[in-house]
Formats: C-alpha cells, sequence, structure tokens
C-alpha cells in the first residue's frame, strides 16, 4: 500500500432541513440527475428517497427527507415522522437552510426553531447554507461565524444547490465523516428507487406546478401499470379527495389534464432514456389522506 491510498468510506447521510430549503434540487445536483421532485411549494416530498452518489473512494447513501415542520393533519405528522426516523440509520446528518430569507430578526427565530431539532441529534452535523447565490458575498462570513455558534458542527459550507456552487467541497466534509466500508451498490446507480416511482412523483410534480393551492396537497399517484419497452407504456391514477378537485383537475374541456400528462410524459422520457406513453384517470377517494390503509399502501406508515 502506497501513503497517499486512502481507505474506502461509505455510509448514509440524512438530509435534514425545513420545507423549500433545497433538499430536493441538491440531491438532484450531487446525483446529476433528477430523481427527487422539486417545487417551489413546501411539503411536495413525501417519502424517503435513497440517492447514491459513488466516488473514487466512497460512496454515500444520501436520503432525501420531507420538511422539519409543525404538523398537524394526520399526513404531515407520519411525513415528520419518516424524517425524523431516517436519523437513526445515518453516520451523519447535513443539515440545510436557507440562507438567502435570513434578515437579523429572522435568525434569531430561526435559531431557536433549528435548536430544537438540531438538539435531538447525536450524529455528526454538516450545516449548508442553501441559496448562498441570492445573498451579496460579503454577507456570507458573518453568517458562518454566527451559524457556528449554534452547535458544535463539524463543518459550515455555503451551498448553491440549483449552480452547483460549493457543492463538491460539501461532498467532500460528508465523506471525512462516513466510517471505512464497502461499495453497497452498483457505481452507475443513482438510487434506490424503481423508475414506477420515480414516474408517480413526476407526475406529481407538475400537479403541484400547475395547479393552484391547496388541491395537489389532497392528490396522491398510483401507477396501475408499467409496461417496460420502447415506448414505455405507463397507466396511473391521480386519487382526489372530492369531485371539486377532480374538476380542477381536469380543466376546462380536459386541458389541465392534458398539460399536466404531456409535461410528465416528457420529464418521465427524460429519466428513463427512452419514450413513453402516458395515460392518466383521476379517482376521488374521499379523506384518503386520513386513511392509514391507503397511506400504508403509498408507503406513508
Ligand atoms: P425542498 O422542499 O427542501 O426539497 O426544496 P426544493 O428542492 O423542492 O426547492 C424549493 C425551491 O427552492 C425550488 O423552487 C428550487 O428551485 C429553489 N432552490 C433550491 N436550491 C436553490 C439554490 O441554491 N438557489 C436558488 N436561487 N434557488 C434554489
Ligand atoms: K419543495
Ligand atoms: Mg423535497
Amino acid at each position: 500500500l502506497s501513503a497517499s491510498s486512502a481507505p474506502y468510506r461509505s455510509g448514509v447521510v440524512t438530509i435534514l432541513g425545513a420545507p423549500n430549503v433545497g433538499k430536493s434540487t441538491l440531491l438532484n445536483q450531487l446525483l446529476q440527475q433528477k430523481i427527487a421532485i422539486v417545487t417551489p411549494k413546501a411539503q411536495t416530498t413525501r417519502n424517503r428517497i435513497m440517492g447514491i452518489v459513488t466516488g473514487p473512494d466512497f460512496q454515500i447513501l444520501l436520503l432525501d427527507t420531507p420538511g422539519l415542520h409543525a404538523a398537524k393533519e394526520e399526513i404531515n405528522r407520519r411525513m415528520v415522522k419518516i424524517a425524523l426516523a431516517s436519523l437513526a440509520d445515518a453516520d451523519a446528518v447535513l443539515f440545510l437552510v436557507d440562507c438567502s430569507v435570513w434578515n437579523h430578526d429572522k435568525r434569531i427565530s430561526k435559531a431557536e426553531e433549528y435548536a430544537g431539532y438540531l438538539k435531538k441529534i447525536t450524529k455528526p452535523v454538516v450545516l449548508a447554507l442553501n441559496k448562498q447565490d441570492l445573498i451579496p458575498q460579503q454577507q456570507l462570513l458573518p453568517i458562518m461565524d454566527w451559524c457556528r455558534t449554534l452547535h458544535p458542527f463539524a463543518s459550515v459550507v455555503p451551498v448553491s444547490a440549483l449552480s452547483g456552487q460549493g457543492v463538491d467541497v460539501l461532498l467532500a466534509e460528508l465523506v471525512t465523516l462516513l466510517p471505512e466500508g464497502p461499495q453497497y451498490y452498483p457505481e452507475d446507480l443513482p438510487t434506490d428507487a424503481t423508475e414506477r416511482f420515480i414516474a408517480a412523483e413526476i407526475i406529481r410534480e407538475k400537479i403541484f406546478l400547475l395547479i393552484r393551492k391547496e388541491v395537489p396537497y389532497s392528490t396522491a399517484v398510483v401507477i396501475d401499470s408499467f409496461e417496460e419497452g420502447d415506448p414505455a407504456v405507463i397507466r396511473a391514477t391521480i386519487m382526489v379527495e372530492r369531485d371539486s378537485q377532480k374538476g380542477i383537475l381536469v380543466g376546462q374541456k380536459g386541458k389541465m389534464l392534458a398539460t399536466i400528462r404531456q409535461s410528465a410524459a416528457a420529464d418521465i422520457a427524460q429519466v428513463l432514456d427512452r419514450r413513453v406513453r402516458l395515460h392518466l384517470w383521476i379517482k376521488v377517494s374521499k379523506d384518503w389522506t386520513e386513511n392509514t390503509a391507503i397511506l400504508r399502501d403509498l408507503g406513508l406508515v
């Protein structure tokens, strides 16, 4: 062995942070691929999604989680539980914050919120200050100093998940926190999620992006069939809670549903790297977000 040969490191890193700080964007940036859906709305990531980042001498299994937030409804409580439960398996935590929304007062109130989560975490934590592209550079150092007073972070790294700036530094910091270990997955596998799951998530993303306000939170997407081949033929059902929501999803003369279908099909085709024929149905299933059997089917229990 030469003096320069580093041990192979591998392990699990959980990404934690409030809704909309950029957790899914960062995961996609690290993987150079879209596996997690990104929307400007909070609470769009419902399940935990694992991304696999493989380097020459490391493999990081990254868990994207639903955002941490005060949860009232059943489905939201379950999402926070999924986020915190994934900590048990983690070797390290990547705590992501959106530093672009901080002014002085906001920082103070945020500090209390973060402290609440951080005191529950016994694993080493790397703090990533995301959306640094939105703040003046001279503000970065004071913010980093202030952050170091909040918690004994393993490191504090400014990044832009959107542009990729700082992401290589962040990756290197995370690798130092991993134990020596084997390569668990093939080096070209970006996620343990199935194509089926990613297809359903992309359809859900389009609903969030295209439909106003609260309707998307009442929807779930179930893949009824997924025929491999070129084109891949995918049939999916969008579940809603009420007839009125179905009307909004269908839209005038079916235009909204057509738009959702077209934009989802285009994105799925890109991920699968082949043509896609997508068929969508809408089903009204009253109060499914409170229904344990349905939540279990969706992997949310
Ligand atoms: P999550 O809820 O934490 O998973 O956040 P998302 O990844 O869904 O991102 C929420 C919003 O923030 C989206 O509109 C992203 O495009 C945006 N966003 C994420 N990272 C950055 C960043 O580094 N810079 C900027 N300007 N926007 C970002
Ligand atoms: K989001
Ligand atoms: Mg997300």
